[in-house]
């Protein structure tokens, strides 16, 4: 594992801030795959800053207009919306994905944002792992890691950039995903303890959302359309979920002492809004043990009406998305326990 700054532009956002670049690339052999980890520094901070690590979607520069951002040379998955054709980003998406990333807000609250593009740790198709960093390891057993686990493992390489990062402060960074990257970023925290908060946006089936309620997306339907993101062994439980010796609780539960925040939207019953909720709530348990308070309420909370003490939730009116409301909540929970 190498780290190399390729960047670092103190100019960055209008002079806001500083944008730095940091090349990660995994191996000894030739051909060896690389990941741009982007980060933006807030300036004139009293030392090292809190930060939250992210992983994005469709490449680093689709976050922000800013043309100082470099376009991933990986595999993107082609879009309209996002002006991706022949799986290559070019300057047609930059700043695509900006409502999602409220990248002045977490700067003004004295926070970094650091962010990953997924393709440049695994291209988000099934190729039986012949690509990505799995390409670097021999082929994965049914019980082991599939491409959300490879997310999640790239989050914590970041992770050990981070630590040797002196503008950051490592042991207060806040891991957050959406979707299919909410399912890694609860992953990644579940597994590397270093991450002081872990944080789920609608991350529904194999996230958040309890397998055993069977509501919008089950465990049958996402190992069919997506066989490459778990491991084969979580097949077995395609038609008999109730012999699953797990459910997602005790995912939230692994990330204990830790806080960690689950958020759902009330346009996404594909997630499973309820199902998140719950496995929240009987993660509680767990962080009992720790004298610690969970969800801190009964039932599922009205929407737009955040709750919660070390596990923090929220439903967002709306749709399967991230938006400005939903930062506001992760940053005002980060203000509770990271300073
Ligand atoms: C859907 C998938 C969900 C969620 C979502 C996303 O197609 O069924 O599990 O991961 O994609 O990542 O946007």
């Amino acid at each position: 594992l190498k780290f190399k700054i390729i960047q670092n532009d103190p100019t960055a956002l209008g002079g806001q801030a500083i944008r730095r670049e940091v090349l990660i690339t995994f191996a000894r052999k030739e051909e060896t795959p690389e990941a741009t980890l982007l980060i933006y520094l807030p300036k004139n901070t009293d030392g090292p800053v809190p930060a939250f690590l992210t992983i994005n979607f469709v490449g680093n520069h689709t976050i922000h207009p800013d043309p100082g951002i470099s376009i991933t040379r990986s595999w993107v998955r082609n879009s309209k919306d996002w002006g991706i054709e022949n799986n290559r980003a070019d300057e047609r998406s930059r700043g695509s994905r900006r409502s999602r990333w409220a990248v002045e807000k977490i700067l003004k609250r004295g926070y970094a944002l650091a962010t990953i593009y997924y393709g440049d740790i695994d291209p988000d198709y099934d190729d039986g792992f012949a690509n990505g960093v799995h390409r670097l390891y021999s082929k994965p057993k049914p019980d082991e890691w599939g491409s959300i686990s490879a997310w999640a493992w790239g989050l914590s390489r970041c992770l050990d950039y981070l630590e040797t990062d002196r503008d950051i402060n490592a042991k207060k960074v806040a891991v957050m995903g959406h979707s299919r990257l909410g399912k890694t970023s609860l992953w990644a925290g579940a597994q590397d303890d270093r991450f002081a908060l872990v944080i789920s946006n609608d991350s529904g089936c194999g996230g958040a959302a309890l397998s055993r309620r069977e509501f919008g997306e089950t465990v049958k339907r996402i190992n069919t359309s997506f066989p490459h993101w778990f491991c084969d062994n979580f097949t077995q439980y395609n038609d008999r979920i109730n012999d699953l010796p797990v459910d997602q609780h005790l995912l939230i539960a692994l990330v204990a002492p830790r806080p960690v925040y689950i958020a759902s939207a009330t346009g996404d019953p594909w997630a499973d809004p309820k199902g998140e909720f719950l496995s929240g709530y009987h993660a509680g348990p767990v962080y009992k043990l720790f004298g610690l308070e969970g969800v801190g309420v009964d039932s599922h909370p009205k929407a737009d009406h955040p709750v919660g003490h070390h596990i923090g939730y929220h439903l967002r009116t709306g749709k399967h998305d991230v938006t400005d409301f939903d930062w506001e909540q992760y940053l005002n929970f980060a203000d509770r326990h990271l300073k």
